[in-house]
């Protein structure tokens, strides 16, 4: 056999100029190793391809020399999604040049933005236009438009405003064979055969790149509030949130839950982190609420609900945000969780979700659980609440050597998945299956669901060559 990867590396540079493909380890470096390092691949080089026309010659170079590719935007996967194996073979496609945003109207309340814009970014483009596009999570300053749509991110606002995928109109897709697909249009009905669009969010890159899209954008908030309390357990944080959205569905942009232990991570690891109630004890919420319309009524919705559940006993204390600074800092509480977990040492993440009905039942019993199963472990539940998505990460005892903790990484998971099931949640809520959990997609999806999958990925990406070993095991 003719060794292809001189010549095809050849072609691929001639294609991309200088600037175009990486090739120096220190270069390489950046792309190899994900954000928990969990994972350190290998690559013979990093593509970054200028246009979407560019892209689709290097796949259709790379597919006719059989060659494998792993999409990534921002590296912020939380389960080695864009990471290449250790085989060194696997090239790294970056999207990170095509960051144009490429049409806003704020008439039809679209957004067209290419693949490796930054979240942030598509942010305030929107507000500046006098818009809010509402996608919101702690990695947003670094996570690219076509990461959060390759996996269906969610984060903050998916209580009020859904997933990435909600948030999607159209496509630009790249195929696994260099076909460009044209789906960006910006229709709010379009019933013309199978929604293919919605087949490329959350497929990990396993089916081609999204090298676009059309996105929703909404009003631009006028009022907004955020505070902080004190509750007595899990249950009175969920009727909290409940108060709120029998007063007024519409105004809840967020409902976070936090666990006191995770809080002291909090005060103790981040620069300046204050923590502006007197006594946070066991259980804490964060809830924003906002409007656009200007005498919305927030402050007093607010005061109503707060008061209202502190007579309840279910609020201890409460600390209302009075200005943006304010209200920004206690976002910064929720937004340092994963920051603070890891410099307390190493920690077990679960990103799951159950009916939101159930997350004080998850909480609770899965905490006892892995309590039962290493003695001294340190649940540190935290996260959204309002749309049933709890991350369920354990921190390692105190003093627990931090290898032999995350030996038992596999029984942890298996330990919190064992409540999951059991209150017919989600193994994986937002973060994906990536490479992380790929052996849990037949336990949990096996027979007929992930037949199809299976069928779907060999239907489009016939010798796999897209993403190879994510998602499917
Ligand atoms: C968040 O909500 C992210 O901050 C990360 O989804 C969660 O670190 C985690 O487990
Ligand atoms: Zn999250």
């Amino acid at each position: 056999m003719p060794d292809i990867q001189p010549p095809l590396l050849d072609r691929l540079s001639a294609l991309l100029g200088p600037r175009g493909i990486l090739t120096d380890p220190a270069d390489l470096a950046p792309y190899l190793s994900d954000w928990r390092m969990l994972y350190t691949g290998r690559t013979p080089c990093v593509l970054r391809p200028g246009s979407t026309a560019e892209l689709a010659e290097v796949v259709k170079l790379c597919a006719a020399a059989g060659q494998p590719l792993v999409p990534q935007g921002g590296n912020t996967s939380m389960v080695g999604g864009a990471i290449p194996d250790e085989g060194g073979r696997q090239m790294v496609v970056s999207l990170a040049r095509l960051n144009r945003v490429r049409d806003i109207d704020p008439l039809d309340m679209t957004m067209t933005a290419e693949a490796g814009v930054v979240v942030k970014a598509a942010q305030d483009v929107a507000m500046e236009a006098g818009c809010l596009f509402p996608l919101s999570f702690g990695g947003e300053g670094t996570a690219t438009i076509g990461g959060v749509l390759s996996t269906n991110a969610g984060g903050n606002t998916t209580v009020r405003y859904g997933n990435a995928r909600e948030l999607m109109l159209g496509l630009e897709v790249v195929l696994p064979d260099g076909q460009v697909w044209n789906g960006l249009r910006r229709l709010r009905k379009d019933n013309t055969g199978y929604a293919l669009r919605h087949l490329f969010v959350g497929a990990e890159g396993t089916l081609g790149f999204i090298t676009a899209a059309v996105l929703r954008l909404f009003a631009r908030p006028r009022e907004n509030e955020v505070a902080l309390c004190a509750v007595r357990d899990e249950e009175a944080a969920l009727s909290l949130f409940r108060r709120f959205r029998d007063r007024d569905e519409t105004a809840v942009r967020a409902f976070e839950y936090m666990s006191g232990t995770g809080v002291g991570f909090y005060a103790r690891f981040i620069e300046g982190g204050q923590v502006p109630l007197a006594e946070p004890g066991d259980h804490v919420v964060l809830v924003d609420l906002a409007s656009s319309r200007p005498d919305a009524g927030l402050r007093a919705l607010m005061e109503a609900v707060l008061e209202e559940a502190l007579e309840a006993g279910e609020v201890l204390d409460a600390a209302i945000g009075e200005s943006e600074a304010q209200r920004a800092a206690i976002w910064r509480i929720r937004e340092e969780h994963p920051e603070a977990q890891k410099r307390e040492g190493a920690s077990v993440k679960n990103d799951v979700s159950v009916p939101v009905s159930k997350t004080p039942e998850l909480i609770r019993r899965a905490s006892e659980a892995c309590r039962r199963l290493i003695p001294g472990i340190r649940p540190v539940p935290f996260g959204h609440m309002g749309d049933g998505n709890i991350h369920m990460n354990l921190q390692q005892p105190p003093g627990m050597d931090p290898a032999a903790f995350l030996a038992r990484s596999h029984d942890i998971m298996e330990t919190v998945n064992a409540v999951v099931r059991d209150l017919g949640g989600s193994f994986s809520a937002e973060h994906g299956i990536g490479r992380l959990k790929t052996d849990m997609m037949e336990d949990w999806r096996g027979g007929a669901e992930l037949e199809v999958m299976q069928r779907i990925k060999a239907a489009i990406d016939p010798r796999g060559l897209m993403n190879p070993g994510k998602v499917l095991p």
